[in-house]
């Protein structure tokens, strides 16, 4: 990895900052038999998760739901995530802590040991390290580059992101191949790797019917930025590996995921999750919230009819420890849609509207000029049905869970930067220059 060179994504080439070795950063502590807040389970029966991207939002949240329920678990993790607000001038909403001081602090309120290993996946010789020290049972990837408009600021930025994604997945696949052939892949992918067809979105296969033959077919993919296409080609390279290689791999398509609060990031301040809310990795709802909080107009891009999947981040965990708990068959790139509810941009700026006037908050909307290139009304209906079959209870979307959300944010909002709420890259602007400075919404 890295680099660091300011202005521009990190590269792939090792320094310093990112230890070719799979070192584990903090020593074991106990075995993992106490939870937090007694409400943890132990039905993980020490299955060992290796979770690439284990520092991010949803990757830092999942680490700890699995290890207070008796897994056992390594983070990867190059920290290209912190290195990203660092070049551009952005922060969280919330103080977080180092990642090593995160587990540190994890052990020693929980007394479960996750083992910490920093590292880039594009390098292999470092992934086939951590394979071999960790040999997990499952490895959940969600180490990627995941922000739409970063990868849309200028060519360099769409190269780094299908390049990290891409070329980062493909070494997890020959690590699993070559060292853990019965290893689990629970990959992450995106709804948006769906687009918005006029037909309803089915769970990663269509059964079609052409010039009177029938075959089940991997769903029609129309990526809306190179973000999302990055996902596209991962999903390509994940089902032509299944069946090559007999890998069992679970494919995510999760849709847009909101909220902070887990039962553990919450133990104690030094397990903060992050929260994005600015122009180039803040998502909607979770912009939304921040905006009301601040007095700034909910900023809607476009007619605002543009439909998306959400869910809860307290169901994101649940759901990856159902596909763990439930492994796809050797051979089989199994596919869920993960997400519990469809909005449109409108819905979402209507519900926090309501709800923040209860909090006595002014919450107005201002339609901005689409930075994007998308639908702004659309037909939209996909499905989501495999997960709930498995067990998922899901969080919707209530009045208690938007009045908790404001309430987080207006006790962080003297964090808030307001300069970096504005959207901050135009895909029809994207061009061979290097364009970070433009994108860095804090100049
Ligand atoms: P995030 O950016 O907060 O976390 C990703 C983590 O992966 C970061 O800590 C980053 O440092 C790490 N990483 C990236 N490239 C790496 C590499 N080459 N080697 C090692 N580590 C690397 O993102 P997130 O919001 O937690 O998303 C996690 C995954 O879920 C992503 O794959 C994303 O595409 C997917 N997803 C996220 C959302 C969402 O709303 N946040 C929705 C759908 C899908
Ligand atoms: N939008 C607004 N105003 C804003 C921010 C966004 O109107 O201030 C609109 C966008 O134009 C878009 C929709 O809201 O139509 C969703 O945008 P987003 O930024 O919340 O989500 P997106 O860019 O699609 O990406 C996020 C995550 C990504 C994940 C994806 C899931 O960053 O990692 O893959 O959600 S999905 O959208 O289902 O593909």
């Amino acid at each position: 990895m890295t680099t660091a060179k300011v202005g521009r994504p990190v590269n792939h080439t090792p320094s310093a900052a990112s230890p070719r070795r799979a070192v584990p950063a903090s020593k074991a502590v106990a075995a993992p038999e106490k939870t937090v807040n007694g409400t943890a389970n132990s039905n993980g029966g020490g299955a060992k998760v290796m979770i690439i991207g284990g520092d991010g939002y949803c990757g830092w949240a999942t680490a700890l739901h699995l290890s207070a329920r008796g897994y056992k678990v390594a983070i990867v993790d190059n920290m290209c995530r912190r290195s990203f607000d660092l070049q551009l001038g952005l922060d969280t909403l919330t103080p977080i802590t180092s990642a090593h001081q995160r587990v540190r602090r994890w052990g020693e309120i929980s007394g479960n040991h996750i083992e910490l290993m920093v590292g880039d996946i594009c390098d292999f010789e470092f992934l086939s390290e951590a394979f071999q020290s960790f040999n997990p049972d499952s490895v959940v990837h969600f180490g990627e580059q995941r922000s739409a408009p970063y990868s849309m600021i200028d060519r360099q930025h769409a190269v780094f992101t299908q390049h990290n994604n891409v070329i980062g997945t493909i070494n997890v696949l020959y690590a699993i191949k070559e060292f853990n052939p019965d290893c689990h892949l629970v990959k992450l992918g995106t709804m948006g790797e769906y687009g918005t067809p006029n037909i309803d979105i089915e769970e990663g296969y269509i059964t079609i019917t052409h010039n009177g033959r029938t075959d089940t077919l991997p769903y029609p993919k129309q990526g809306g930025s190179f973000y999302h296409l990055s996902k596209v080609h991962d999903s390509h390279n994940i089902h032509f590996a299944t069946r090559a290689w007999k890998i069992a791999c679970t494919d995510l398509n999760q849709g847009v995921v909101y909220g902070v609060r887990t039962e553990e990031t919450m133990a104690h301040p030094d397990l903060i999750n992050r929260y994005d809310y600015d122009g180039i990795f803040g998502t909607a709802l979770n912009r939304f919230v921040v905006q009301a909080a601040v007095g700034h107009p909910l900023t809607i891009y476009g007619k605002g009819g543009q439909t998306r999947g959400f869910l809860d981040i307290r169901d994101t965990v649940r759901c990856i420890q159902i596909a763990i708990d439930n492994p796809a068959d050797k051979g089989e790139m199994r596919v869920y849609n993960q997400f519990t509810e469809q909005f449109s941009v409108n819905d979402l700026a209507r519900i926090v509207g309501t709800e923040g006037k209860k909090l006595g908050l002014n919450v107005e909307t201002v339609t901005i000029p689409n930075p994007r290139v998308e639908a702004e009304e659309h037909y939209y209906n996909a499905k989501c049905t495999k997960l709930r079959d498995l067990g998922l209870e899901p969080h919707f979307l209530n009045e208690g869970l938007i009045d908790s959300l404001l309430s987080f944010a207006i006790e962080y909002k003297d964090r808030v930067d307001m300069k970096l709420i504005k959207p901050a890259v135009d895909w029809r602007k994207s061009g061979v220059a290097d364009a970070t400075s433009k994108a860095a919404v804090a100049v």
